[in-house]
């Protein structure tokens, strides 16, 4: 099977997750520098602001990087024209399923690795042509399904000829090595990217994170069917209220409009969307991006390493 740094041209295999409206040019074009991919997220953003985003990451990096397309977004033609216009070397998408736009990027030499979570939709976009597929499971920040991740990759693994990726609830050696025992041959990190030295969100955001425990993420919005991983604040109080009085959806969605930009470039912390994976708990400090890739990938072939010394019962020894 085709080996992930083929696809996306990159030193290690490893993905920035995208981060709607937190990962810009300076963000992806670290993570690209470091040796991964790098990826600007176009949800939530104008074609315009995408284009100038593309030319800027060019003019910071040599190196191949991707962006996302957020498929609930309602520009998303019009981003996929300017993907299309500016030849990027990958494209990933979330939220939906990417079907009916592979045939148009793959004519423009993009490669094309959707996020999904659930194996059926792994098989309809390997059949419609994805490169790869990135399994995102529930433990990742922002919009999810209900799929662990330790039960998805296997189970993708072995229903599509493509790669799969592993995403949600990987920041460190530790779990990328884990990816790789279920199956998966590269990750995708998005948490422990967001505290990059390089990610322009707001300084609170990355203190929050960082200060963060295993139990301090929630889901919010199962009841009206778009779940979002996010920390606990204020605002998740006030939605969980509702969800659980059933209030409808718009209601509900009312009281979330432009949070995520409150808490990414104001800094909202008590009342804006703090969207982080439940590994928040595992980051612990602000570095450079290409030293969190480095740090990583020695962890992981550390462990590798050692693993004459795991016994077969499963006892150290
Ligand atoms: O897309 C993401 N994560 C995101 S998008 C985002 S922007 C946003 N802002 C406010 C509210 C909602 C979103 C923040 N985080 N991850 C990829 C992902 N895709 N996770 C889950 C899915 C998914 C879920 C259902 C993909 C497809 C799907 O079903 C589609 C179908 O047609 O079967």
């Amino acid at each position: 099977m085709i080996n992930i740094c083929e696809i996306t041209g990159t030193e290690y295999p490893i993905i920035q997750g995208a981060m709607a409206r937190i990962a810009d040019c300076h963000l992806a074009a670290a993570v690209s520098n470091g040796g991964g991919l790098g990826i600007i997220a176009a949800g939530g953003r104008s074609a315009d602001w995408l284009r100038e985003e593309i030319v800027k990451t060019r003019e910071m990096t040599e190196k191949p990087f991707g962006v996302n397309i957020m498929l609930l977004a309602d520009n998303v033609d019009e981003l996929i024209d300017v993907v299309c216009e500016e030849k990027v070397s990958v494209v990933t998408t979330g939220a939906g399923n990417p079907g009916k736009y592979i045939p148009r990027l793959k004519e423009n030499g993009i490669k094309v690795i959707p996020v999904v979570a659930s194996v059926a939709l792994a098989k309809r976009v390997a059949r419609a042509g994805a490169d790869a597929v990135i399994a995102e499971g529930t433990e990742a920040g922002g919009h999810i399904g209900e799929t662990a991740t330790m039960a998805m990759i296997p189970q993708m693994a072995d229903a599509v000829d493509i790669p799969v990726i592993a995403a949600g609830g990987i920041a460190d050696g530790r779990g990328v090595a884990a990816s790789y025992m279920l199956g998966a041959k590269g990750v995708q990190i998005g948490t422990r990217f967001l505290v990059a030295e390089e990610c322009t969100v707001a300084q609170s955001y990355k203190d929050l994170v960082i200060k963060a425990k295993d139990t301090d993420t929630v889901a919010t919005g199962r009841s009206t069917g778009h779940p979002v991983r996010v920390i606990k604040n204020k605002l998740t109080r006030q939605v969980l209220a509702l969800e659980k009085q059933n209030a409808d959806e718009e209601e509900i969605n009312a009281l979330c409009i432009g949070k995520l930009a409150a808490a990414v470039e104001d800094g909202d912390m008590e009342y804006g969307s703090v969207m982080s994976g439940q590994v928040a708990g595992l980051v612990k400090k602000q570095q450079p991006a290409a030293e969190i890739i480095r740090e990583m990938f020695a962890e992981m072939e550390e462990i590798y390493e050692d693993r004459n010394s795991i016994c077969r019962s499963g006892r150290t020894v």
